[in-house]
């Protein structure tokens, strides 16, 4: 097995965020590496209550992380995403360009090589002991592959996947290797904390509730408005973060031009109350987000007036 080992982000090193910048040490840190303590349930509990995340170098074997983003370049290179003449697993994007997710799609996102990485022995026995009792994991797994300039905004996940217990974890796993300039994910540091976002914002249901998901567009302002401090590593295939349902987070826009492929999955005691958005029904689908059609989401801007965040 291949250990995924990372040299430390030198302080002062420059982070480009979309528009802005940052420098580690000051606004921004590197997140800490809870590998070690992986056979020491306890040790993680006291650590994701007192940090919000855990961040394991290495969850996953780095081969199996490998094959799955073999895999999903593959199918990007049967749609034409890969740059023509050019090997599949340099992951090279071709000129239009696309960005890929993979959601529905489940003969790419539910196949063996995926399978084996995120609904692995290995995976669902640490969230058995993790949360001690049989563990279920959503039917929908986000397999995305950004292109160049391809990233998300900052949310709470509760926001999208909030319905039923609360006691449910987010995995992001690495499948590529995401440095600084491949958009890395980013945490807010103690946003898991702060209690007026998260009975606000963190207690709507953009589906139930019809309002916009993204809380904010601008890096700058959870810095300077919202006093955090952004935590982000240079990921190696099959680093993972995991993180609640309150833990605001985003990602930096891809400035490579390889695709940055991740996936994200959720995890939660099979006894406890599903979101059934998220579960296959009958005919093989399941309803996920934005099932309402024909509606108007409420702006964030608005909200955030009624909120006191504006
Ligand atoms: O990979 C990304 O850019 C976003 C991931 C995300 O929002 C999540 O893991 O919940
Ligand atoms: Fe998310």
């Amino acid at each position: 097995m291949t250990l995924n080992i990372s040299k430390k982000i030198p302080i002062g090193t420059r982070f480009e965020f979309g528009q802005h910048h940052f420098h580690f040490g000051e606004e921004i840190v590197e997140l800490t590496d809870s590998s070690h303590l992986l056979n020491d349930i306890d040790a993680l509990h006291q650590r994701i209550d007192v940090d919000g995340y855990l961040f394991i170098r290495g969850f996953h074997p780095r081969e199996a992380a490998e094959k799955a983003a073999l895999w999903t370049l593959q199918a990007i290179g049967k749609n034409g995403g890969i740059k023509p003449n050019t090997p599949v697993e340099q992951g090279i994007i071709s000129d239009d360009n696309r960005t890929f997710s993979f959601f529905r799609q489940t003969e790419v996102a539910h196949a063996k090589p995926i399978l084996d990485v995120v609904d692995s022995q290995e995976t669902m026995r640490f969230y058995e002991e993790f949360l001690g009792g049989p563990v279920i994991t959503f039917d929908k797994r986000w397999l995305r592959c950004m292109a160049t300039g391809g990233h998300n905004h900052f949310h709470y996940d509760s926001v999208y996947v909030g319905r039923g217990t609360q006691n449910r974890y987010t995995m992001w796993s690495a499948l590529t290797d995401i440095n600084l300039e491949n958009g890395p994910l980013v945490i807010c540091l103690n946003s898991h904390r702060h209690n007026q976002l998260k009975s606000t914002y963190g207690a709507t249901d953009m589906d139930r509730d019809l309002t916009d998901a993204v809380f904010s567009t601008e890096p700058r302002e959870m810095v300077d408005k919202f006093g955090f401090t952004l935590a982000t590593a240079h990921f190696q295939p099959g680093d993972v973060i995991i993180f609640g349902l309150y833990m605001m987070h985003s990602s930096a826009p891809n400035r490579s031009d390889c695709y940055r492929i991740s996936i994200d999955t959720r995890y939660q005691l099979a006894c406890e109350e599903k979101d059934e958005r998220f579960y296959f029904r009958d005919d093989g689908t399941w309803l996920g987000n934005f099932y309402n059609k024909n509606v108007k989401y409420k702006p964030m801007a608005d909200l955030r007036k009624e909120w006191g965040l504006d």
